[in-house]
């Protein structure tokens, strides 16, 4: 259902626009979809990508780009990049997480300091290690990861200041086994939802708050629907980009090759964005009337420690993982 009502209109008119004309048509079609907006910086990278990648192989082969929920929500498109109905797709660590568990590793609460910690990490041992996991559930993971930022929370009742503000919050959180354990180990009363339901969501006040990095709570405009941002940087969240496996392993290996550099290339372009995205972001979005507030992190911390949080999640993703993340970052359990 969802499927079809993405080879509609929408798309079509993002392929008329954005791709040049070749001599001949494509032998290979590569189709990726995300649930972000078009004016996302993953969104102008893939595109550009996209157009490499035609130039490259002389049009032989396009990539047709599916943004902002097209063809259904993450779930949806997890389960389309696995069955081959989607080439491509990139689902934030915390949702491929629902499939290949140890991907979560890098949203154990508070683990980075800075971006340093986080590419040495992502860019190395730990990220090496979550891509294993990804190809031993039959998906091809790209080397370089993409960027969605420090997540921050955001409410439309009374400012987060601490972790007694928790107490009891009805705060959407993606679909995300790790994120339901962090914020029930806060106290708040987490729900899981789609990315493509936040914003109704927090207007029909389902949910009071929600929890993302800057950039997308500037282009999604959640910044209507809440009135106030701690800045909690509490996890540090990226997306992977993933192929299905079948289709990536039968593709030429001159293609294969041309595709990854496009594509990781653009990823760290694109990484590039939001770091400079960052410099501004806030100042923008309290021009658009969001208010912000420090936030007594280490209250959250201890509220952690004591609910059990680090101790289990170590347990669950194993000596292995965990210590590569201790490796960059230092002791966290
Ligand atoms: O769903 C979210 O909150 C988002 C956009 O950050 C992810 O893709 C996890």
């Amino acid at each position: 259902r969802s499927l079809l009502k993405g080879l509609g209109a929408a798309p079509a008119a993002v392929t008329l626009f954005s791709i040049p004309r070749y001599a001949k048509a494509a032998e290979i079609t590569l189709r990726y979809g995300n649930n972000l907006p078009l004016s996302h910086p993953l969104n102008i990278r893939a595109k550009e990508a996209a157009d490499r990648i035609a130039k490259e192989t002389n049009g032989r082969v396009e990539m047709l780009i599916f943004p902002a929920n097209q063809l259904g929500g993450d779930t949806d498109m997890l389960s389309q990049v696995r069955n081959g109905a989607l080439t491509f797709f990139t689902p934030s660590a915390l949702v491929i997480a629902t499939l290949v568990p140890v991907a979560a590793i890098n949203a154990v609460g508070f683990a980075f300091k800075d971006y340093n910690q986080v590419w040495a990490a992502m860019d190395g041992p730990v990220g090496a290690f979550v891509r294993k996991s990804i190809a031993d559930a039959r998906l091809h993971a790209l080397e370089t990861m993409w960027d969605n930022g420090f997540r921050q929370m955001t409410t439309s009742g009374a400012p987060i200041q601490n972790a007694a503000s928790m107490k009891g919050l009805k705060i959407r959180v993606p679909v995300s086994p790790i994120s339901i354990s962090m914020f029930s180990g806060l106290g708040a009363a987490p729900a899981s939802l789609q990315f493509s339901e936040v914003y109704t969501a927090l207007q029909t006040k389902v949910v009071d708050a929600q929890e993302n990095p800057l950039p997308i709570i500037q282009v999604a405009k959640l910044y209507e629907v809440q009135s106030s941002c701690a800045m909690t940087n509490h996890i540090w969240d990226g997306y992977w980009f993933i192929a299905n496996g079948r289709q990536w392993a039968g593709m030429p290996a001159d293609i294969q090759e041309i595709v990854s550099r496009a594509i990781n290339e653009a990823g760290l372009k694109q990484r590039e964005d939001i770091k400079t995205l960052n410099e501004s972001v806030q100042t923008d979005l309290k021009s658009k009337g969001l208010s912000f507030n420090q936030c007594d992190t280490e209250s959250f911390r201890a509220k952690l420690r004591e609910a059990g949080f680090y101790t289990e999640w170590k347990q669950k993703f194993g000596p292995e993982a965990w210590g590569h993340l201790e490796s960059v970052v230092g002791t966290l359990a």
